[in-house]
């Protein structure tokens, strides 16, 4: 009796943790369909600022290519998908239409290339706090990511925009 009733209660705790973890990933993975969202966050941003980025790396193990279409949160008043282009040495932003995910490949959203904007953000995304994001494929369907906020490699993008000037 004294064995069987903490297994019991492990059992029982697994059968909630479980599913939680398979509906809502950071670190861990998030499937949907044939693909799979890892590494996802957002970048802290500094008060005042009314525009943020997140990313996130979706590996597509399926047998036909999708597309990620849309992007939305609650943290912002808009979200579109965006790029960063090099216009003549000069790093700039620009809307697209969709992101591929190509068969056995991924689609990898970072800074300085693809990402997620959210313009019009409610209130400053705090480093340590965490939002939610929903992400709309083409085949795969509606998704929702956690997507914890962290401080990001600012430093590294400043020198990364100089050297390409
Ligand atoms: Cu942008």
């Amino acid at each position: 009796m004294t064995l069987r009733i903490p297994l019991l209660i492990a059992g029982l705790l697994s059968l909630f943790i479980l599913p939680f973890h398979a509906a809502i990933a950071g670190s861990h993975g998030i499937k949907v369909g044939e693909l799979e969202i890892t590494g996802a966050w957002a970048r802290a941003t500094p008060p005042g600022s009314k525009n943020g980025g997140a990313f996130l790396t979706v590996t597509n193990r399926g047998m036909a290519a999708d597309k990620l279409i849309a992007a939305s949160t609650s943290a912002s008043k808009k979200t579109e998908l965006h790029n960063h282009i090099n216009d003549n040495g000069v790093m700039r932003m620009r809307q697209v239409p969709h992101i591929d995910v190509p068969m056995h490949g991924a689609a990898v959203l970072k800074p300085g290339s693809y990402h997620v904007m959210m313009m019009g953000l409610k209130a400053p995304l705090a480093d340590g706090s965490s939002i939610m994001v929903k992400l709309t494929f083409e085949k795969a369907g509606d998704v929702m990511v956690h997507m914890p906020v962290k401080k990001g490699n600012a430093g590294m993008m400043k020198k990364k925009m100089k050297h390409s000037h």
